[in-house]
């Protein structure tokens, strides 16, 4: 199918949908769409309902080629092929076992191998190429996270007469971490085609720019970046900074209104048994989240009777979603390990004080569990932002609820009223955790009309106005 050039283009690892092939009953196949699960696409599906455009990105099933298809919604989606090797060596390989610990301060270690980013390099050069075609003259084109480095440069280069935003959802380590990573000077170089670079947090944009100054010899003012001309071309001013992405507030407040979430919320608590605290986890599985260091507190807490392991429980959901099958198996053995050791010691017959459900959850119940949760425990141990705390804040229009949230999440330099923790800190967290649990309800309410102010105002489509005003230079 011919490409309809759009004037404003998103370019994403992952489409909002998911292709499935499913077999016919006369012998042939067809293609079916279900929504793409993340953070990231929960974030642009809001944006994009206001700004149509196209979306580039890949479709979920590995060597399947696509034509480009008009959504429901009036987007034109661009399906990008990938095989099962380029997954494995560009998504699970170079993103998820090299950028993404090397990002997250090497929480976990990062492997360095020159088979994944010679397809990293590859796999951004065939989505740069799908951004070019689908870009009208003049358009802007917003390339969204660390999967997809290179393409603001590579996109450049054919297309000089784009507008380039590029926005990084994970957080940028400081120097004297990046600085390992073998392909150091050329992902820099790729992310400096963009005309503006979207950062989470201000201590990642002044980790990228003191990175340019330190690797590039390069000249920063304030945000402003000034990137030499090659071919003695003239020097380009672009700018990196923070742009803290939040949630379609409105929604999730809506959807917790509902008679439907506030039954089904009701009736969580009943089939805990009406315990008197519900703590809540929900995470996707991975070890930058402090699932583990979360339970390690909660279980002492409770083994030593500083929480009554018969009228307390902890809902942990923790849901498996990014590749790597064999790390993500010893994390849920050692959770599951950790649950079954606090509930071995001190569940009886009709009580266990952990649940863990690994299963994911649609919206709706995961609403239902924020409006049930007396206290969400957020320990991340680094974290770009961190939706979940902002999203259990715009559902608690009841006024109520405590958030517990961890320093190393970007969500940190917003929400200061939640009571914060150095999640390594286990005698920190406890304490913290029980000065949740035991809060006073004038103060519970108190820091939640702060928390709900901030999260309310600054919304996901406050956050794609301030980012696409500032890249097409109509910001006041
Ligand atoms: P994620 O690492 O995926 O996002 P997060 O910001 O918490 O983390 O977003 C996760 C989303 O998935 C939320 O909407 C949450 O409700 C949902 N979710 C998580 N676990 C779930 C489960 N078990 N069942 C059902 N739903 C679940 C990345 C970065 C973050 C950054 C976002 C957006 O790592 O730091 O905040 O992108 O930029």
């Amino acid at each position: 199918m011919e490409i309809n050039p759009q004037s404003f283009v998103v370019v994403a690892n992952r489409l909002p949908v998911d292709a499935t092939i499913t077999p016919e009953s006369d012998g042939s196949t067809a293609v079916r769409w279900h929504p793409a699960p993340g953070g990231l696409v929960t974030a642009m599906d809001a944006v994009m309902r206001h700004n149509p455009g196209a979306w580039v990105g890949w479709c979920g099933t590995a060597d399947l080629d696509l034509d480009p298809f008009t959504d429901d919604a009036g987007r034109m989606l661009v399906p990008v092929t990938l095989t099962a090797e380029e997954l494995q060596e560009h998504y699970e390989g170079f993103s998820n076992a090299s950028l993404w610990p090397l990002y997250h301060d090497g929480v976990a270690p990062p492997e360095y191998h020159r088979e994944w980013w010679a397809t990293y390099e590859e796999v951004n050069r065939r989505f740069a190429d799908a951004a070019a075609a689908a870009a009208a003259d003049g358009a802007t084109v917003w390339v969204h996270d660390y999967q997809l480095q290179l393409v603001p440069a590579l996109l450049r280069e054919q297309r000089p007469d784009l507008r380039i935003g590029f926005f990084l959802h994970i957080p940028f380590p400081p120097f004297e971490i990046f600085r390992q990573i073998p392909w150091r000077r050329q992902i820099l170089t790729g992310l400096l085609g963009a005309d503006l670079i979207g950062f989470q947090r201000k201590t990642d944009a002044s980790n990228f720019r003191r990175t340019l100054r330190m690797q590039l010899g390069m000249r920063t003012h304030r945000t402003n970046v000034l990137v030499p001309g090659s071919d003695g071309r003239q020097e380009r001013r672009i700018r990196a900074e923070a742009f803290p992405i939040s949630i379609d507030s409105h929604d999730f407040e809506e959807l917790a209104r509902s008679t439907r979430v506030q039954e089904r919320a009701a009736e969580i608590r009943r089939e805990l048994g009406n315990p008197d605290t519900v703590l809540l986890g929900v995470d996707r599985l991975d070890y930058t989240k402090g699932i583990r260091h979360r339970l390690r507190a909660v279980g002492e807490l409770l083994e030593e009777g500083q929480l009554d392991s018969t009228r307390t429980v902890l809902v942990q959901v923790a849901s498996p979603s990014r590749g790597r099958v064999d790390l993500y198996r010893a994390i849920r053995d050692e959770i599951e390990g950790t649950v079954g050791r606090i509930n071995g010691n001190l569940a009886t017959l009709g009580h266990n004080p952990v649940i863990h459900l690994h299963q994911p959850q649609p919206r709706e119940e995961v609403v239902a569990l924020y409006l049930a949760a007396d206290v969400m425990l957020v320990t991340a141990l680094r974290d770009g932002m961190n939706l979940v705390a902002k999203e259990y804040v715009a559902s608690r229009f009841d006024g109520d609820g405590v958030l517990v949230l961890s320093e190393f999440a970007g969500a940190a330099d917003e929400l200061t009223q939640a009571v914060t923790v150095n999640p390594y800190d286990i005698d920190g967290l406890k304490a913290a955790i029980m000065q949740a649990v035991t809060m006073d309800r004038s103060e519970r309410r108190r820091r939640m009309r702060f928390l709900r102010r901030r999260v309310m105002e600054n919304d996901v489509q406050a956050w794609a106005h301030r980012f696409l005003d500032a890249l097409t230079g109509s910001e006041t």
